[in-house]
C-alpha cells in the first residue's frame, strides 16, 4: 500500500536545456509575460472570467483534491510533476514549444521564408479564424464531460478524467495567449466569446457539430477520448507545422499533453471490451447486461456514432478553405517535413470517393482542394490500430465476434457523403433500409438507458464498477489502489 509521503512522485529531471516555467506569476507561462505589461493586463482580466467558467460548467462533482499533473518545463524530459491541487487551484498558464532557431516556413507559397514571429496582415483573417475554432473545442469537451465525475467507475478513471479536463482548460488557455498577444482588439473579444459560446446551447452553440453532443455515460467518454480526441491530434499535427511560430509552438507542446488523452481512450474502451470478453466467456452469452456488463453490440454503436461524428470534424473532403490554409503557410499537413514531394502540390493530384447515382465512383481531384481528406486517411489509419487491439482482446478471451470501424461514408453530415446512407459495412443503402436499420447501427434511447443503468459511482480506493477491467498500472508509478481523487467528507469523517 502507498504511503503518504509516496504520493508526491516526479517525472524524471530535465536533462537538455528547457526553458523553465515562472510559476511565481500569477499566470505561469514561459514567455516572459511580465515585460508585456499590456498583454498581461488583458490576459489578467481574462483569468477570473475563466475560473467563473470552470466553476460554473468545469466538472460539477466536488473534490478536495486531485493527483494531477502540471506541466513545469517544455523540454522533452521531466517536463511535469504530479502533486495533489484543488482542482480551481490548478495553475493553468502559458506554455510554448522551445523556438527552433532559424525555423522556416515549410510548405505553400511561402516555402523556404523565415517563419513568421508575427501575424501575417493578409492572413489575418483565415489564422484567427483557425485559432478560433481550435480554442472553442477545448472548453467545449470539459462541458460535454462536466457530469461524468458523478458516476465515474473508479478513482483511477476519476482522475484521468479530471486530468484531461484541466488539460483541456489549459489548451484554451494557449490559444487565448495566441488571440490577445497577436490579434488585438479583435482577438479579446474572440477570448471573451470562448467562454459566452456553450456546448449544446441552442442559442449559442459550439462551432464544430461533434462539440454539441452530450456526453452521456463512460462508454460515450472514452469513445470521445479515443476518437475525438484523435482529431485533435492530428488537427494539432497540422498547426504545429504553421508558417505561424507561436502558433507552431504552442500546438507542438499541446500534443505533448495530448498524448494522455489519447491513452485514456484507447485503454478505457479496452478495459471495456475485456471485462463484456470475460462475461461473455463466463456466462456463455452476448446479453451480459443482466450480468452488470456492456454488451458488444452497443459497444459498437458507439463505436460507430463516435466515429462518423468524428470524421465530420475534418470538412469538406474538397475544400477551399483547406487548400488556401496549406497555400498560405498557415495549416500543414500531418508530417509535412518528413513528406516525399515538393511541398508545394501545385498540380497534384489524388483519388476521391464519392457517392454518385447510387453508386460509389472515384475522380481525380487537386491534391491541394483534398487537403481535408489527406489528414481524415492519416487518422482513420490510426483508429484501425485500436480496433485492431480491441479484437486481440476478444480473440484473447477466446469469443469469437469482433469490432469493426465503420466505413468513411457512414453517418455523414458534412462533406461527399452527406445526404447519402451508407451502413458500417459500405453499402450503399435506400432511405427505408436506413430507417429499417439505423437502430442496429446507432445507439439509441434503449442503449443509453441501459448503459446509465450501469453507470453506479465507485468511488474506494481500487475498487472497480463490474462493468470495466482495471488497468494493469496506476498512474505516475502509483498503485492502482491509490487514492487518486479525495473528497472533502473523508476528512469530516
Ligand atoms: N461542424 O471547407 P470546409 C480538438 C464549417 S478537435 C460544423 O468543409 P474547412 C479537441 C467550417 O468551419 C480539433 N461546421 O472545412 C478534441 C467552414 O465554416 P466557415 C479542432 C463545420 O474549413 C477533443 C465551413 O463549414 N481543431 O482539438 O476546410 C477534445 C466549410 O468548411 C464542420 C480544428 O478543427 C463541422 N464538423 O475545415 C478537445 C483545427 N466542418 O469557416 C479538443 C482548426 C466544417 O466557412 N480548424 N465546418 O464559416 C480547421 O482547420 C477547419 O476549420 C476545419 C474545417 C478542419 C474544422
Amino acid at each position: 500500500m502507498t504511503t503518504t509521503d509516496d504520493r508526491l512522485g516526479a517525472s524524471p529531471e530535465p536533462t537538455g536545456p528547457v526553458s523553465r516555467i515562472d510559476y511565481s506569476e500569477r499566470i505561469p507561462n514561459n514567455v516572459n509575460l511580465s515585460t508585456d505589461r499590456r498583454l498581461q493586463r488583458a490576459l489578467e482580466s481574462w483569468q477570473p472570467k475563466f475560473l467563473d467558467w470552470w466553476k460554473a460548467l468545469g466538472p460539477a462533482l466536488p473534490t478536495k483534491d486531485v493527483y494531477l499533473r502540471t506541466a513545469i518545463a517544455v523540454g522533452r524530459d521531466g517536463w511535469a510533476i504530479y502533486d495533489f491541487v484543488p482542482m480551481h487551484e490548478y495553475r493553468w498558464g502559458i506554455f510554448l514549444a522551445e523556438a527552433e532557431p532559424d525555423r522556416r516556413v515549410n510548405f505553400g507559397q511561402h516555402k523556404g521564408e523565415p517563419a513568421w514571429q508575427t501575424v501575417p496582415g493578409e492572413y489575418r483573417a483565415e489564422l484567427q479564424r483557425l485559432i478560433v475554432v481550435q480554442g472553442d473545442t477545448e472548453p467545449a469537451s470539459v462541458e460535454q464531460q462536466r457530469h461524468l465525475g458523478m458516476t465515474a467507475p473508479s478513482l483511477y478513471d476519476l482522475r484521468n478524467l479530471f486530468q484531461v479536463n484541466v488539460e483541456e482548460g489549459r489548451h484554451l488557455w494557449a490559444m487565448v495567449y495566441l488571440l490577445q498577444a497577436y490579434f488585438g482588439r479583435e482577438g479579446r473579444d474572440e477570448a471573451e466569446e470562448l467562454l459566452k459560446r456553450n456546448s449544446g446551447d441552442f442559442d449559442n452553440p459550439r462551432i464544430l457539430g461533434a462539440f454539441n453532443e452530450d456526453t452521456t455515460d463512460w462508454l460515450q467518454f472514452f469513445m470521445f477520448t479515443y476518437f475525438t480526441d484523435r482529431d485533435g491530434k492530428y488537427q494539432l499535427g497540422t498547426l504545429k507545422e504553421s508558417g505561424f511560430d507561436p502558433l507552431a509552438r504552442t500546438c507542438t507542446f499541446m500534443l505533448k499533453e495530448e498524448a494522455h488523452h489519447m491513452f485514456v481512450g484507447t485503454t478505457g474502451v479496452q478495459r471495456i471490451v475485456e471485462r463484456t470478453a470475460q462475461l461473455m466467456a463466463e456466462h456463455d452469452t452476448d446479453d451480459i447486461l443482466p450480468y452488470g456488463g456492456i454488451p458488444l453490440a452497443i459497444i459498437q454503436r458507439y463505436l460507430n456514432f463516435q466515429f462518423s461524428v468524428s470524421l465530420d470534424l475534418f470538412g469538406s473532403e474538397v475544400s477551399s478553405n483547406a487548400a488556401n490554409y496549406f497555400t498560405s503557410g498557415l495549416k500543414g499537413r500531418w508530417a509535412e517535413t518528413r513528406r516525399d514531394d515538393d511541398h508545394v502540390l501545385i498540380g497534384a493530384t489524388r483519388e476521391l470517393t464519392k457517392v454518385v447515382d447510387g453508386r460509389f465512383a472515384t475522380e481525380s481531384v487537386p491534391l491541394l482542394n483534398a487537403l481535408n481528406l489527406d489528414l481524415r486517411d492519416e487518422f482513420i489509419a490510426d483508429c484501425r490500430t485500436g480496433v485492431k487491439r480491441w479484437n486481440k482482446a476478444l480473440a484473447d478471451a477466446g469469443v469469437p465476434h469482433r469490432l469493426l470501424l465503420p466505413h468513411e461514408g457512414f453517418n455523414r453530415k458534412v462533406g461527399v457523403y452527406k445526404g447519402a446512407h451508407v451502413s458500417p459495412e459500405g453499402e450503399i443503402v435506400d432511405e427505408q433500409t436506413w430507417a429499417a436499420h439505423v437502430d442496429e447501427w446507432l445507439p439509441g434511447d434503449a442503449d443509453r438507458a441501459a448503459v446509465a443503468s450501469l453507470m453506479q459511482p465507485v468511488y474506494e480506493p481500487g475498487r472497480f464498477a463490474g462493468w470495466i477491467s482495471p488497468p494493469p498500472h496506476g498512474i505516475n508509478s502509483m498503485a492502482v489502489e491509490f487514492d487518486y481523487v479525495r473528497f472533502w467528507q473523508q476528512d469530516n469523517a
